[in-house]
């Protein structure tokens, strides 16, 4: 194997060394770079290549990102490396299910336009995500150049969190587009996660996304009509990887308790001085918050949004635990009924 170039699209010893030592004799290693209706898209050593979904998500269901092994002859996989990061929400809508967004991200771009569609709670949003997967957050605030407040909306992003990295820039300028290139060496990964139309492609390309990657392909989703999707992993001119996402009208966090508390560990401490350990902080007698918040410590906005991150994501892991204990019920039933069958076939 040629590890060189696996490397560069992001393999590391963490996967290594998950290899038996012989295991990579008839197998070969390849990265999931788009996920389609019935095809998977791989990049492995000798470039591009496709696989049905089938035969890919044999070892698992895949993101984009992931890692696999696959036989050298069927291509299908015969292990799915366990992951480094993953990052998944709740899927859009009233069904509850997770959906994937990436796998193995190192640092995820969190971006956000500096007119409109700026908004601190949505940021935080991300930000508790990017702490539970243990991405590396950067903010990314664009269309710097459409807004004379920018010096001011970045000090409100820097206050969300000690020490985070905020920069401010026109994604259209690849000059500027410049600052984010540390991230983007060969070896690293990063993802770019935000609303719809906020300059996330306008990045890519500004990076230098590689135009074989960008391209829209063709496939068939089993009804004969052709289905034209965008590809999402692309390989950068810096020399990493990006993933590239859809603009999400909403993020709806699940399973994130950790990155909710952690991202608001001030607001955790302060409720802690509340007299009752059981407070509801809704003007209840010794209550810290409210303290804080009438005295200009504690941002009323930050609470409302702590508060709703928390109950949004208790409620989201919740249904989806439901949801896979149903899923397994269903199993066990139908492993009974086959069982049940098979009884009966062998009586007769
Ligand atoms: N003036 C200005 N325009 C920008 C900037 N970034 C993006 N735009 C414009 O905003 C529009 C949307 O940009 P896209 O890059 O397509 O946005 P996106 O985040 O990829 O959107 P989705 O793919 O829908 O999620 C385009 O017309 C861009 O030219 C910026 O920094 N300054
Ligand atoms: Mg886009
Ligand atoms: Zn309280």
């Amino acid at each position: 194997m040629n590890d060189q170039e696996l490397f560069a699209i992001g393999w590391k010893p963490h996967f290594q060394q998950q290899l038996a030592p012989d295991e990579s004799q008839r197998a070969i290693v390849a990265r999931v770079s788009a996920h389609h209706r019935s095809q998977i898209l791989l990049l492995g050593e000798k470039g591009e290549f496709r696989v049905p979904v089938q035969l890919a998500e044999a070892a698992g269901e895949v993101a984009v990102g992931d890692w696999l092994l696959l036989d050298e002859e069927s291509h299908r996989a015969i292990q799915r490396f366990e992951r480094q990061t993953l990052l998944y929400r709740k899927a859009a809508g009233t069904e509850v299910k997770p959906q994937l967004i990436a796998a193995n991200i190192d640092t995820m771009f969190i971006v956000s336009s500096c007119n409109e569609d700026f908004n601190l709670s949505r940021i935080e949003r991300y930000l508790a995500l990017a702490i539970e997967s243990g991405t590396q957050p950067v903010v990314v605030l664009t269309k710097a150049d459409l807004s004379d407040r920018v010096g001011d909306l970045r000090r409100q992003v820097e206050q969300l969190r000690p020490g985070l990295l905020v920069e401010s820039l026109d994604a259209r300028d690849p000059r500027q587009v410049g600052v984010l290139e540390s991230w983007c060496r060969a070896g690293q990964t990063v993802a770019l996660l935000g609303s719809s139309g906020v300059g996330k492609s306008t990045l890519a390309n500004a990076l230098g996304a590689d135009g074989q990657a960008t391209g829209a392909i063709r496939e068939h989703d089993g009804k004969g009509r052709h289905v034209t999707t965008a590809r999402s992993l692309h390989l950068l001119r810096a020399g990493g990887v990006l993933i590239d996402n859809p603009g999400m009208r909403e993020l709806q966090l699940a399973d994130c308790e950790e990155g909710v508390t952690e991202l608001f560990d001030d607001v955790v401490r302060i409720a802690q001085q509340c007299r009752f350990h059981n407070c509801s902080h809704d003007g209840d007698d010794g209550c810290a918050i409210s303290s804080a918040i009438e005295s200009g410590e504690l941002d009323e906005r930050r609470f409302v949004s702590f508060r709703k991150l928390l109950a949004e994501q208790a409620h989201n892991s919740r249904s989806l635990s439901e949801r896979r204990d149903r899923d397994r019920q269903f199993g066990k039933l139908c492993k009974s009924i086959m069982t049940e069958k098979r009884r009966r076939r062998g009586e007769r």
